[in-house]
């Protein structure tokens, strides 16, 4: 199975729920952007404080920032590993390739979780997090079409990208993305 994956799509698309369930079955290093920058939150580290804000208002953190928590993680990593969550624009995709090649690990496979807005909206509110409220969900949708969506193309035309329906139960979206990467390279 391929085993160097990013996990692309919208806010509440299932990206950290089908990437904590593949690293969990393939024991896979998972890092979630999201979640290393909750964590500084939580931690009140400087960096915490500085992303906290930008975060409630649905907006991206600096490329800097997260670069750098990136970078940390991957340097002298030797297991499989997925990202979840990033890159979210070219500047990002761009450093992540840098940083491949200068490590030797090429991206194997992205995932694009695709799902409709009415799904996703439903699921947030359900969720509850401090930034799934209605208005910064508006946002946050509007920021992937505008920086995150660019990636589709980007990754598509490397020929490495897999779209998934990420419509169905869990289980389903699940099964789908094994499949996809299972499949010869
Ligand atoms: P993230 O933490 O990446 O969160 P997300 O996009 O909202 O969620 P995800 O798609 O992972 O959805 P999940 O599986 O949880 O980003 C949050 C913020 O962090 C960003 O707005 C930004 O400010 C900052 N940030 C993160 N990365 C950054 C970067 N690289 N650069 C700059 N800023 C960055 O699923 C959502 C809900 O749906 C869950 O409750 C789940 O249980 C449910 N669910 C999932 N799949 C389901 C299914 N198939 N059926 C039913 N429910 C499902």
């Amino acid at each position: 199975m391929k085993q160097r994956l990013l996990f692309l799509g919208p806010p509440g698309a299932g990206k950290g729920t089908q990437a904590s369930l593949l690293a969990n079955k393939y024991s896979l290093n998972h890092f979630s952007t999201g979640d290393l920058l909750r964590e500084e939150v939580a931690a009140n580290s400087e960096l915490g404080q500085q992303a906290s804000e930008i975060m409630n208002k649905g907006e991206l953190v600096s490329d800097e920032l997260v670069l750098s928590i990136v970078e940390s993680r991957l340097i002298g990593i030797e297991k499989g590993w997925l990202l979840d969550g990033f890159p979210r624009n070219i500047v990002q995709a761009t450093a992540l390739r840098a940083l491949l090649d200068k490590i030797s690990q090429p991206l194997q496979a992205v995932i694009l979780i695709r799902i409709q807005d009415s799904i996703l909206i439903e699921r947030l509110l359900s969720r509850g997090r401090e930034d799934d409220n209605e208005n910064v969900i508006k946002h946050r949708l509007e920021v992937y079409r505008n920086q995150t969506a660019p990636l589709i193309e980007h990754y598509s035309s490397q020929g490495i990208l897999k779209v998934i329906d990420g419509n169905a139960d869990i289980e389903l979206v699940s099964s789908c993305i094994e499949k996809e990467l299972c499949t010869s390279i």
